[in-house]
């Protein structure tokens, strides 16, 4: 079986896939896109994945998009090593908290990362240039227009970090509930690796607000220390290696 994935080092929707793939030993090609240069708007992507993003997997000619669905596909036909509960009630929580992760931090997350890693490379573009680009985007279009070439306001920056903030306490909550270390209990599940990538770009964004947090604090620990975590996070994976002012920012706080 030959998977082919499309993806990009430092999207933090790709890392959840290629988490999955570490973790349980699968071997897949990697095609890697450059977002900035908009390889994901290419008419021959858009043909595998009509949103315009990454990742979208083949597997043998069977093409897998949305990250989420993607895990859970490989977490199905390959079940060696499983990220799901085989009790159904808490296969149940394990979605409610991956369909909270998509809806809060992984939303919010976008706000700071483009405020503070992209906005540059788009200032550098004329104003024609950069409305076509947020024009010819099918998912993210209203987002890369309110963002503009001036970036997100203060309002909607702390709007997004109160989101993540409260993303990281109900983080907290549920692994009390569950016993921990992880969000559903003992084991990892998806539901840890679909939220796992937002906590890493905050970190490495120098704002990693959940110090207070002891139980979250350990779980950072723990799922840093997981063997797929380097193969994951492979060198340029994280935005701080690729766009030297976050470097000469992180240093200034
Ligand atoms: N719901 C999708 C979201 C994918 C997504 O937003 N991908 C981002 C990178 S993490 C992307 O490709 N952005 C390109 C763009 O905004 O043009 C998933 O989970 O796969």
């Amino acid at each position: 079986m030959a998977y082919k994935l499309y993806n990009a080092p430092q999207s933090t929707c790709s890392q959840r896939v290629r988490f999955v793939f570490n973790a349980k030993g699968l071997p897949f090609e990697e095609v890697k896109l450059n977002l900035l240069a908009g390889d994901q708007l290419k008419p021959e992507y858009l043909r595998l994945n009509p949103n315009g993003v990454v990742p979208t997997l083949d597997h043998d000619g069977q093409i897998v998009i949305d990250s989420t669905v993607i895990t859970e596909y490989l977490d199905e036909i390959e079940p060696q090593g499983s990220f799901t509960p085989a009790d159904p009630v808490r296969r149940a929580r394990m979605r409610t908290l991956m369909h909270f992760i998509d809806e809060m931090p992984a939303a919010a997350v976008r706000v700071p990362t483009f405020n503070l890693a992209f906005l540059p490379s788009f200032q550098k573009m004329s104003r024609e240039d950069f409305i076509a680009m947020a024009e010819s985007k099918p998912l993210r279009r209203e987002f890369m227009l309110t963002m503009g070439q001036s970036g997100f306001p203060k309002a909607e920056m702390d709007a997004a970090l109160a989101r993540l903030r409260r993303s990281y306490e109900r983080m907290d909550v549920e692994i009390e509930k569950s016993g921990g270390p992880w969000l559903l209990g003992k084991e990892i599940t998806l539901a840890d690796v679909a939220v796992m990538p937002s906590l890493v770009r905050m970190h490495d964004l120098g704002l990693a607000d959940w110090q207070d947090l002891p139980r979250v604090v350990t779980w950072f620990d723990n799922i840093r220390a997981h063997k797929a975590f380097a193969p994951t996070f492979y060198s340029g994976s994280l935005l701080s290696e690729r766009f030297p002012h976050l470097r000469e920012r992180a240093e200034h706080n």
